[in-house]
């Protein structure tokens, strides 16, 4: 009945309605219901931190299907792409499988894999190589640029596309231009997702099951057929990103974004990771690099890295938390607190200014908690991600309505939720930083960064194979590519 008139009072007002449900008075717990709080209460601390990925059940494991593994074995230059997920949804055999492949595995921020030798670390540095290789003609498909620039050698003959949509916007589209090449998607049942373009098998999982990736038994120990080759360029290209992004950023001596990105995840060696949208996942994905340990990636950085060891639960690399999709820039650091209360770990959460004001709320719950977490909040002065859309030459209204700089003094907000607070400003101070010993009182560090050059960095880094190493501080807008800024 409230739902029908809700609905009827929505169309007669033209606007929202809004339901109110009144509880019952005066909102005191029962005898019964303050027994089972106190009970609870009491089994909360006694329990230790509910551990992720939960593992109550002893997997069960399944092969992949024959034909699929023929496929499989078919294919020359195989391509593995993991989208963030769930830690419950996951794949970490997709790292298995590509190494049994000798595929180039691009592994998303989420995805939750390890890192290992086949992983491609500046994946979105390399595909838009690829997408911008024709600066006369930027709307040439990747496809097209690929094949003059790279004859062709990054055109994968087979995709195999584990559990969740990839987000990067440069995998995307590099998906959009491969549409003509077989897809095999492999998902956990009950994550209900479309199949791809280009799907020619579709692999469900079972919950609870694990792919068995010993390919030297079952099927007679099918062997791949793969091409040396094509691992091996994938390889040289994310290397040669990796070293001109680290020349791009040595040119700049303020502090940006993606300084940040390159250097404090591989400080934060036993931290889970939580980084928020909007330019923070991208930046994370696009410059963080690899770690060490693995192969290629030209980080000489002797700071550690983002864990490559510890496996699922352990630290690092496999514990990246992000929210895509809708791509909210709400309750960012309450998950990140949620995220910290639910495991044993110390934490560090990526956030812009606009979303750590939106969630400020949480600061409370950080120290309430006494949960061990850095907030590293990226003050480029407000919604910069919104000069990647059009509505930026725009001046009389982007500055205002999209960009909507603020004023906050974010030491001064972390201090009155009783939180530590450090500012960096500088490169230097950004080279110093090392994470405190110990976390008993979180920590907020402010990265005051220039979000000018910012912009200068991401759209160089866009453009690493143009081999004009000296002019990416001038590289025109009208090639850079125009992102949903979602
Ligand atoms: C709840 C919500 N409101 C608004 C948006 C639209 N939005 C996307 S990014 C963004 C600005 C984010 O600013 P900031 O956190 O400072 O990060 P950066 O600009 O560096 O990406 C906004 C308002 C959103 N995604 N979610």
């Amino acid at each position: 009945l409230a739902g029908s008139q809700a609905v009827h009072a929505a169309i007669l007002k033209g606007g929202a309605s809004h339901i109110n449900l009144p509880f019952r008075k005066p909102l005191e717990p029962t005898l019964a219901e303050r027994k089972a709080l106190r009970q609870a209460h009491a089994n909360e601390s006694q329990t230790p931190p509910l551990f992720f990925p939960a593992k109550s059940l002893e997997p069960t494991s399944m092969n992949l299907p024959a034909d699929v593994i023929a496929l499989l074995t078919r294919s020359k230059r195989p391509l593995c792409i993991a989208g963030p997920a769930h830690p419950h949804t996951s794949f970490p055999e997709a790292v298995s499988i590509a190494e049994w492949l000798q595929a180039p595995l691009l592994a998303e921020p989420g995805s939750h894999l390890q890192p290992s030798p086949t992983t491609i670390s500046h994946a979105g540095t390399v595909l838009a190589s690829g997408r911008n290789a024709n600066p006369i003609n930027p709307n040439e498909t990747l496809n097209e640029t690929l094949n003059e620039t790279l004859n062709g050698s990054q055109d994968p003959d087979l995709i195999l596309l584990f559990g969740h949509q990839p987000v990067t916007k440069s995998v995307l589209s590099a998906l959009r231009a491969w549409e003509h090449v077989p897809l095999i998607h492999i998902v956990r049942e009950g994550s209900g997702l479309d199949l791809p373009l280009g799907t020619v098998a579709s692999v469900r999982i079972p919950a609870n099951t694990v792919l068995d990736t010993d390919f030297s038994r079952g099927d007679g120990g099918a062997s791949a057929l793969y091409d040396p080759a094509w691992l091996a360029r994938w390889k040289a290209e994310d290397g040669r990103a990796a070293s001109r992004i680290d020349s791009i950023l040595e040119s700049y001596s303020s502090l940006t974004d993606p300084h940040v990105f390159r250097t404090i995840p591989r400080r934060l060696n036993g931290f889970g990771v939580m980084v928020s949208n909007s330019f923070p996942v991208r930046d994370f994905g696009m410059f963080r690099g690899a770690s060490r340990g693995t192969s290629g990636g030209g980080d000489a950085s002797g700071d550690g890295s983002v864990g490559s060891s510890g496996g699922a639960g352990g630290n690092g690399e496999s514990l990246v938390f992000v929210n895509r999709g809708a791509a909210g820039i709400d309750g960012i650091l309450s998950t990140a607190a949620g995220l910290a209360k639910a495991s044993s770990q110390k934490w560090a959460c990526f956030i812009g200014d606009l979303a750590f004001l939106h969630d400020s709320n949480a600061l409370m719950t950080l120290r309430n908690l006494k949960l061990p977490m850095i907030v590293f909040v990226i003050n480029n002065g407000g919604g910069t991600i919104f000069r990647m859309l059009p509505v930026a030459d725009q001046t009389d209204l982007y500055q205002t309505y999209f960009e909507t700089p603020q004023q906050v003094s974010i030491g001064q907000l972390a201090g009155a939720h009783g939180l530590g607070f450090q500012r960096i400003e500088t490169r230097e101070q950004l080279e110093a930083w090392r994470p405190p010993e110990s976390l008993d009182v979180p920590l907020v560090v402010e990265c005051v960064t220039s979000a000018d050059d910012s912009m200068k960095i991401r759209k160089a880094a866009d453009r690493v194979y143009l081999g004009d190493a000296g002019s990416h501080a001038s590289v025109r807008s009208a090639t850079a590519p125009k992102a949903d800024p979602k």
